[in-house]
């Protein structure tokens, strides 16, 4: 419960730290980096710390951030093929990640384009080892803060508290305390080499898991760092909203604030487990009841490469894509870029991808992801098979197969699954083993199934062309079991917990309801507190970033886009969204029923 040291390590405004880097001009200058700059002076997406003193934040527009400070320097993130490119933050989040990896016997996780957790353990014991009562002072502590102990206003008193606190740690054997204060040192000591050798300023958090290391990290910004001991937890949480707790600030989140009443993490400790489970899936109850406590177990994972490479664009208000031919632009743009950062990735790291996940949302605010097995890096066969693995969302097949239906307003394409390179580019065959038979059978029977097919009803029929006779036999098997888990389940098995293939609708809580707190080696993503597989962090959160300034710019644009649908599309459109409304409401077989025709024409169309 209190053995491990865990630390977060999170880049300060990184993305404006990357920016003044390069251009020492902006050192010292309150600066935002900005995205999509044609409107308003853009989206803001980072804030430095001058910045963020005249009250410029995130989702700001360019323009505002002007008003509020006039000396400030809107930097834009860089554009390839009409869409962001990140490469130069992923690139400086690898140069930090490089610094951690030179600390033996610290477990590395990078967990987001600018944060890791390690988990320092080892190297504390080993230090307590070698050194014995004398392994910490104040003086290896500098920059330290520790919840708790009141800061006094001089700088003087504080060091003073915390020596007293130290000491008494010491000379109490109180040892959990002396073993994040051990670790405190050694974070130390990796902040000061992450900024000799890249120039960024960082701070962290030091707790004894990740969801404490996370919180404490937060607490004291920029570029210092903060021990949150176990018995500081129950005051901290006493006033602590239970959303900015990591892995609630979403869906799961808001169930607990307005089901359970709870609007603190000290209301959710009065909460009994078996009320928990009431409501929860056992994992799930379980998981609230210790972390309520201050107490997790998730173990930090080895794990220095992104688990995918993938990217998404926006097409926000009258932006969105209309015509069959511009989502598949726009998907052999995405599969450009993500065929060239899995060549480089290839050439580097020596693995390939072998799954892909494509992800849609509309205008009518609904998303859908799709995942599949990823057959070649070759962008042109990547689109193809991206536009197969979502023809079945274009509603307006049936009646003109060149336009798409509902509107896209987000597309995005990621591939992960990667495992080590053979040798062989990547195919459909050699990945099946067709060609190669050098592949074992395991390879075979590594191919998910349940991934391939999450649900009926999202899976799309047309895969099964692509496929070799051994896996279609399977994908049948698998479509059998779950035609027979549906006829015995009046509630639907399509409530997976896996997150790939189902249907983000976002007016329903199901997410919420069955969010798991441990799912293999998913990752949970902050924002949602949703596992992700496929996505990585990084590109997680650029979705919803992207999302988020969707949404803004939407609200902004909507009254434009009103207009014109009314004046465009007149009585037939009213009618057609009535109708929509209706078969919504109506349940899901007729919907079911008429999708799966759509696949069958649109793919004779291909
Ligand atoms: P954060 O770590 O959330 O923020 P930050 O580093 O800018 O600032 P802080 O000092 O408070 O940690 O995000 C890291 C980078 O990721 C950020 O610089 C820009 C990018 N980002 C987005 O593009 N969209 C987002 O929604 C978020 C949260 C971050
Ligand atoms: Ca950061
Ligand atoms: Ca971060």
């Amino acid at each position: 419960m209190t053995d491990r040291v865990v630390v977060l390590i999170d880049m300060d405004c990184f993305y404006c730290q990357v920016e003044s880097r390069l251009d020492p001009a902006l050192q010292g200058r309150p600066t935002a980096v900005v995205q999509y700059n044609a409107w308003k002076g853009g989206g803001i997406i980072a804030v430095s710390y001058e910045a963020r003193a005249f009250g410029v934040r995130r989702g700001m527009r360019g323009d505002e951030a002007r008003e509020r400070c006039g000396d400030i320097a809107l930097v834009s993130v860089p554009e390839v093929r009409e869409k962001a490119d990140l490469t130069r933050y992923r690139d400086a989040g690898k140069e930090v990640i490089q610094v951690l990896l030179q600390f033996k016997g610290a477990v590395v996780e990078r967990a987001s384009v600018d944060e890791a957790y390690l988990d320092i353990t080892r190297m504390v014991q080993e230090r307590m080892e070698e050194k014995g009562k004398g392994s910490v002072t104040s003086k290896d502590v500098p920059n330290t803060h520790i919840v708790g102990i009141e800061e006094g206003e001089e700088e003087e008193e504080e060091g003073k508290l915390h020596g007293d606190w130290l000491k008494r740690a010491l000379e109490e054997n109180q040892t959990d305390n002396v073993r994040l204060a051990v670790g405190a040192a050694i974070v130390e000591e990796m902040r000061r080499a992450i900024f000799d050798q890249t120039r960024f300023r960082c701070s962290a958090g030091v707790a004894h898991n990740k969801t404490l290391a996370k919180l404490a990290c937060g607490i004291h910004k920029p570029n210092k760092q903060t021990i949150l001991p176990h018995e500081a937890v129950d005051d901290l949480f006493r006033t602590l909203k239970v959303t900015k707790l990591r892995g609630l600030g979403g869906k799961l989140g808001a169930v607990i604030e307005e089901e359970l009443n709870c609007e603190t993490v000290g209301d959710l400790s009065r909460v009994d487990l078996s009320q928990l489970k009431e409501r929860f899936e056992e994992k799930t109850a379980t998981w609230l009841y210790h972390i309520a406590r201050g107490v997790e177990g998730e173990p930090v994972r080895e794990r220095d490469l992104p688990k995918s490479i993938g990217c998404s664009k926006n097409f926000p208000g009258t932006k969105s894509l209309d015509t069959r031919e511009r989502v598949h632009f726009w998907f052999s743009q995405l599969s450009e870029e993500v065929c060239e950062r899995l060549e480089k990735d290839r050439e580097s790291n020596g693995r390939v991808a072998r799954g892909l996940t494509v992800h849609l949302s509309n205008d009518r605010g609904a998303s859908s992801s799709k995942a599949g097995p990823l057959g070649s890096y070759d962008p042109e066969k990547m689109t193809r098979q991206a536009m197969l693995m979502v023809g079945s969302l274009n509603e307006s097949v049936t009646s003109d197969p060149s336009l798409w239906r509902p509107r896209v307003t987000n597309l995005s394409i990621s591939a992960g699954k990667f495992a080590e390179e053979s040798g062989q580019t990547p195919s459909i065959q050699n990945f099946f083993g067709k060609k190669d038979s050098s592949r074992k059978e395991d390879d075979i029977a590594a191919v998910d199934v349940e991934e391939l097919v999450p649900t009926l009803e999202g899976f799309d029929q047309s895969i099964l062309q692509l496929l070799p006779a051994k896996i279609k036999r399977k994908v049948h098997e698998r479509l059998e079991k779950l035609r027979g888990e549906e006829a015995s389940s009046s509630e639907g098995a399509s409530a997976s917990s896996s997150g790939i293939g189902e249907v983000h609708d976002h007016d329903h809580d199901q997410a919420a309801r069955d969010v798991p707190q441990q799912e293999g080696d998913k990752a949970k993503c902050d924002k949602c507190g949703k596992f992700i597989s496929e996505f990585e962090l990084p590109e997680h959160l650029d979705f919803h970033m992207a999302k988020e300034l969707q949404a803004e710019m939407s609200r902004q644009e909507r009254p434009i886009a009103t207009r014109m649908t009314e004046t465009v599309q007149p009585s037939s459109s009213s009618s057609r969204v009535t109708k929509r409304k209706k078969g919504a409401a109506a349940g899901l077989p007729n919907v079911k029923c008429k999708k799966q025709r759509d696949i069958t024409n649109f793919l004779k169309k291909i």
